[in-house]
């Protein structure tokens, strides 16, 4: 019998030029459960190469996050965008 096994979403980021690095690294932190290092390094890609993965999930809980992104930017005036992608 198959096992059903629900696809997965990345959820990317994209960089741009008026969002604060600190805010970026704090995203990372609290929406996407990273350590003070990762989020580091992986804010450091994005800005470096445009776009980036902030971690994988299912469809549901990619949408709250990408939700999440958009509240946290918007309420602090930031365009910090983010994006979904099927794995
Ligand atoms: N490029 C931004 C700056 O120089 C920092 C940044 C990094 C913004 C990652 C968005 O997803 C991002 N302040």
């Amino acid at each position: 019998m198959k096992v059903a096994r629900p696809p997965r979403f990345k959820v990317l980021l994209y960089n741009d030029d008026y969002t604060p690095m600190e805010f970026v690294v704090g995203v990372l932190e609290n929406v996407f459960g990273k350590g003070p290092s990762a989020a580091t390094q992986i804010m450091l890609q994005i800005h470096r190469s445009g776009m980036g993965v902030a971690g994988v999930y299912v469809v549901q809980v990619a949408e709250t996050k990408v939700a999440n992104v958009h509240a946290m930017a918007d309420d602090r005036g930031f365009p910090l965008r983010a994006g979904m992608e099927k794995e």
